[in-house]
């Protein structure tokens, strides 16, 4: 049986119409570069990224600089106006200055996903895309490696799908953001985002200190009122252990044997070897010394020769 509608029952539909037609032309038109479905089979999106794809050099152990796995699926309408896809991982934290990661072209069209640790090095699997220069200056994945002490860092990966097959980018030239996004201007079909995260966390007893130009992990002993601690520690040849008074006290690390100090077998002290402090450290001084020589190497503290211990270095 048919009701005709009343007058504010018209009003009230043709309004709730107008709405939906609005809200679906707005979310089409927004939804239109939207349409590539990227993920990681190694953490969700806006999760953590796991350390074994942290650049190396940020000297956290674990991290491996592995390029993370990626995957996307894409609709089949969609895929037939793509002929290639280009990929950019960006860090978005202000520090950063949108600092380049990542970045490939020429991606195949058939491709819905890359290996993990297949960008890391200069050649690609079978070919799969093009690597370019990212802002570390080189031409493969470079991992996060955000600086101590600026916080939580969000890495954004945008994968594009494009209405070429090449783009012509030089892989030896530093690109920056912008210059990414004109090489893509006016041939981007589709596209999808996903986010990881990593924060730098210091890990425990390792210090990073200077060394010439570079930063290098040294182990860390500390100096308490009960002694050295660890009291033992083995290290392999070549590493640095950074000795920091943790006590009120004043302490003084130095080679076996009191007074002389002449066990390690490398001169250049100031009193009989070079593993010396040859200075009082007060509270949360330091004192750094590389390990050259095989051996192991006992030590105590000038100031009180009773207490001691041993580095062992393989
Ligand atoms: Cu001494």
């Amino acid at each position: 049986m048919y009701t005709p509608l009343s007058l504010s029952k018209k009003i009230t539909i043709i309004a709730a119409l107008t709405v939906t037609v609005a809200t679906l032309l707005s979310s089409a038109a927004f939804a239109a570069n939207k349409k590539i479905n990227l993920t990681s089979p190694a953490f969700k999106n806006g999760r953590e990224i796991p350390l074994k794809y942290v650049l190396p050099e940020s000297l956290i152990p674990g991290a491996e600089g592995l390029s993370p796995p990626l995957a996307w699926t894409i609709s089949q309408k969609d895929a037939k106006k793509i002929k290639s896809f280009a990929l950019i991982m960006v860090d978005l934290h202000p520090i950063a200055k949108k600092w380049i990661h990542w970045a490939m072209v020429n991606i195949g069209a058939d491709e819905r996903s890359l290996n993990e640790g297949g960008y890391s090095g200069d050649t690609t699997p079978s070919g799969v895309g093009k690597l370019l220069q990212n802002t570390f200056g080189f031409t493969a994945y470079g991992g996060p490696n955000p600086p101590e002490g600026s916080g939580m860092h969000t890495y954004e990966f945008t994968l594009y799908g494009l209405n070429v097959g090449k783009v012509d980018a030089p892989d030896d030239v530093e690109l920056s953001l912008k210059d990414f996004q004109k090489l893509l201007k006016g041939k981007i079909v589709v596209q999808g985002k996903l986010k990881g995260k990593f924060k730098y966390s210091p890990p425990p007893n390792i210090a990073l200190v200077p060394d010439g130009e570079h930063t290098i992990a040294a182990k860390v002993v500390e100096i308490g009122a009960d002694g050295f601690s660890p009291s033992i520690l083995t290290i392999k040849e070549g590493e640095t252990v950074q000795f920091i008074n943790k006590d009120t006290e004043p302490h003084w690390p130095a080679s076996a044997v009191h007074p002389t100090h002449t066990a390690y077998p490398e001169t250049g002290g100031c009193i009989g070897s070079k593993f010396d402090a040859c200075a009082v450290l007060k509270q949360n001084e330091t004192f750094n010394f590389t390990f050259n020589k095989i051996g192991a190497w006992e030590y105590h503290d000038h100031l009180n020769p009773g207490i001691t211990g041993k580095i062992i270095v393989e």
